[in-house]
């Protein structure tokens, strides 16, 4: 159901998607060249996979700034091992839908495209997302602190805390805790990209968590046209050149086109 803006909706013009913003953007998106999406938990969130706040993102009534951090491994590996598990088997059998489908589509359609995402449920990567980095790593990998390999495990882990093959040494999920730096060479393509694009979308992120969110702000700076999309308004909303009022997997279909 599209919810329309302007004189004829009584509702407030915040929750609201504006035909004519559509329309804006659409055209921006067909006549752009260099195109990035930075994404967030929304983008999941049509698929199941709980978001990050609220009262979805607590586990247990630790909030996730508590669990996911190198502290809080080292002193109960077990507990932040349960979480993650808990977490993996929450996202076993979810499918990408119509919002990660549209960013394919629109990665085939630009001839310069990177999607950087800060979600770690792999979704991007199974809808076929190809030119993107995962600015937050994947909880579908493993990472050893022992000999430092990595290796992708989708199957349940029944014994936690799980120990290396190589080494058997303490393993982690291969994920960027708070307090730890994000993978540079990722983090870098995301900033190059996104101050040289002609469009910016900016998708399911409540634009909180940094150097993440500095993304789009160092875009805005650059004069980049940048698209937010998000039910709810965000700290990022009032700089955007267009905040579009609703769910991902309704407006990206929408203004990528081509859908089947
Ligand atoms: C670091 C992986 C260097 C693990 C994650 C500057 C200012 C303030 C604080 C800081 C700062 N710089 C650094 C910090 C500290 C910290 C930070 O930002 N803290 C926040 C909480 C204030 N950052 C860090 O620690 C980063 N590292 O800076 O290292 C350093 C080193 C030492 C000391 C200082 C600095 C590392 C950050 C990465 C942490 N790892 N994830 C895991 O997943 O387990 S972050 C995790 O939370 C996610 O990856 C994501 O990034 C974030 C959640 O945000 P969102 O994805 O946006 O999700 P959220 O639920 O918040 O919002 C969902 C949105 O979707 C909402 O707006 C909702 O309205 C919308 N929505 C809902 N449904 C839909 C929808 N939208 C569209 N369609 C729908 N259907
Ligand atoms: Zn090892």
């Amino acid at each position: 159901m599209m919810m329309v803006s302007g004189p004829m909706s009584s509702t407030s013009p915040f929750t609201t998607l504006s035909p004519s913003d559509v329309d804006a953007a659409r055209a921006r998106l067909a006549a752009a060249r260099r195109v990035v999406a930075l994404t967030g938990a929304g983008i999941s969130a049509e698929s199941g996979v709980p978001t990050f706040r609220g009262a979805e993102g607590l586990w247990r009534s630790f909030r996730p700034e508590d669990l996911a951090t190198p502290r809080a491994f080292a002193r109960d590996p077990l507990l932040v091992w349960e979480w993650y598990e808990s977490r993996r088997r929450g996202m076993g059998a979810v499918r990408p839908n119509a919002g990660h489908d549209a960013l394919v589509r629109l990665e085939e359609g630009v001839p310069e495209f990177l999607l950087a995402t800060q979600n770690v449920d792999g979704l991007h990567g199974l809808a076929g997302s190809r030119r993107m980095v995962e600015l937050h790593g994947n909880l579908w990998r493993l990472r050893c602190l022992g000999c430092g390999a990595v290796r992708e495990e989708r199957r349940e882990l029944t014994d936690l805390p799980p120990r290396c093959t190589i080494c058997s040494g303490l393993l982690r999920p291969d994920v960027v805790w708070f307090g730890e730096d994000l993978p540079a060479g990722a983090l870098d393509q995301a900033f190059t990209a996104a101050r040289a694009a002609d469009v910016v979308l900016v998708v399911g992120t409540s634009s909180l968590v940094y150097p993440a969110a500095a993304v789009p702000e160092a875009a805005v700076s650059a004069g980049v046209f940048v698209v937010e999309i998000n039910p709810e308004r965000t700290p990022l909303s009032e700089a955007c050149a267009l905040s579009l009022r609703g769910r991902a997997a309704e407006v990206l279909p929408l203004i990528v086109g081509g859908a089947a």
